[in-house]
């Protein structure tokens, strides 16, 4: 846990040089050793991190989601429990996305002028989507997708050009279809779910090390970019982002899962989150559910009473396949950079961010800043500039710690309320 301190030091203090020097060096942006230093030591530092989370984008979404729909047809998941427990978790993670997109169209907090998007990368992504409609237009393709073309768009003539171009819609179609052969073939393909098991481990491993090792010189030089672009003042705006990002997670916390667990369980919500607070605060320490899952299981297990067999069910299910949190930020996310970007999202690109945000959370493993790198794939997915991320990034590690806590609070309310349901239950079957 010790390191994992230290990781999210470093950042944070990355963060707060990359504000500091940023916004002294946007006091002499027209200075040509400005322009140098921005471009060969601040936007390489960040465009290299980003490069290295777009690099893991389409392995990750394919085999997450690949390994996310062989985990939902295990034939335990179609038992009583296992239904109960899908049902709450896609439940509550819709009702997060919604909750903080339904925030950050009321709060706007990408509204107003702003040079956050002026980096290198950004505008050159905004000259190639103009050429690639210029093209269409050109060879008098549409290009504005119509309803009928998006739904058959969904599905790949090729696979391995849809991973080439980062189609992500394509690609998680494709994993849908890989699962759902390894489901009707079982043990028959036993090595090969090894395989994509093992696969998952080391991307997730990859992911560790990024954010381990880079992800405190990428923070710095993505943040030293957006501030010497931008300067102090757009502190406001990503301030902005950041406070509704929280503001979403505590309503979610108090609202849905105190509500459900009042609610559905019977319990006192400060009864529920007193005994899962020492989790809680290894969540956010962690950032990582995963890491929690031991304290995860003993709270729910000696803290409130869940039965053995459904808590070790539920959690670790749920530290995979269920991150509200992840998908909250996600909402918020697309939300302020359509502003920043000028975008207004038609209303089916907001049901479009809903169901790849829930698609994306099922397979996306508990580890610190893959909620980042399934977002460039949201983004992707609704025609926004996944390069935007970069703006965020800066400050996602203190929200990866808030979201994580989340996450394996959602996990622990399902196990609860199962677990509560289950008793109540037995209870009846033992009174007659
Ligand atoms: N850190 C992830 C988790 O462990 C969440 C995220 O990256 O969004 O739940």
């Amino acid at each position: 846990m010790k390191i994992k301190n230290n990781m999210t030091v470093r950042i944070i203090i990355a963060l707060i040089l990359g504000i500091a020097v940023g916004s002294i060096f946007n006091l002499f942006a027209e200075a040509d050793w400005v322009k140098g230093i921005n471009q060969y030591v601040f936007n390489v530092l960040g465009q290299v991190f980003l490069n290295l989370i777009f690099m893991l984008v389409v392995p990750i979404v394919f085999v997450s989601i690949v390994l996310g729909v062989v985990g939902v047809g295990d034939p335990k998941l179609l038992g009583n429990i296992g239904l109960k427990t899908l049902l709450f978790f896609l439940t509550t993670t819709a009702l997060a996305i919604i909750i903080a997109m339904v925030l950050a169209s009321v709060f706007k907090p990408g509204e107003g002028k702003t040079d956050l998007l002026q980096s290198n990368d950004v505008k050159q992504y905004e000259q190639e989507q103009k050429a690639k409609a210029k093209e269409a237009e050109e060879q008098g393709m549409a290009t504005e997708q119509t309803f009928d073309q998006t739904l058959i768009n969904l599905f790949p003539k090729n696979p391995i050009q849809a991973m080439a171009t980062t189609n992500v819609l394509q690609v998680i179609t494709f994993a849908i279809f890989i699962g759902v052969g390894m489901i009707a073939l079982g043990d028959k393909v036993a090595v090969v779910k090894t395989f994509f098991e093992q696969v998952n481990e080391i991307l997730m491993h990859i992911v560790m090390m990024i954010m381990k090792y880079f992800a405190p010189f990428g923070t710095f030089g993505l943040v030293a970019t957006a501030f010497t672009n931008a300067g102090f003042g757009a502190i406001k705006q990503l301030f902005m982002y950041f406070f509704i990002v929280l503001l979403a997670l505590l309503i979610h916390m108090v609202v849905v899962y105190g509500g459900a667990v009042k609610l559905l369980a019977g319990k006192s919500p400060v009864w529920f989150f007193k005994g899962f607070a020492p989790a809680m605060t290894v969540g956010f320490s962690s950032s990582s559910s995963n890491a929690t899952l031991p304290i995860s299981l003993e709270c729910a297990q000696d803290n409130l009473g869940v039965r053995k067999e459904i808590s070790s069910f539920v959690q670790p299910l749920g530290a995979t396949i269920n991150m509200d949190g992840t998908a909250i930020m996600q909402g918020v996310a697309t939300i302020f950079i359509a502003q920043i970007s000028g975008v207004d999202l038609t209303f089916m690109q907001l049901v479009t961010v809903v169901i790849i945000a829930v698609v994306a959370s099922i397979g996306t493993a508990g580890v610190p800043g893959v909620g980042l790198v399934m977002l460039a794939m949201v983004l992707t997915a609704v025609g926004l500039n996944p390069a935007a991320i970069g703006i965020i990034l800066g400050i996602d590690r203190l929200l990866d710690m808030s979201r994580t806590a989340v996450n394996i609070t959602g996990d622990a309310a399902c196990a609860v309320i199962i677990s509560e349901r289950e008793k109540r239950k037995l209870n009846r079957t033992a009174a007659h």
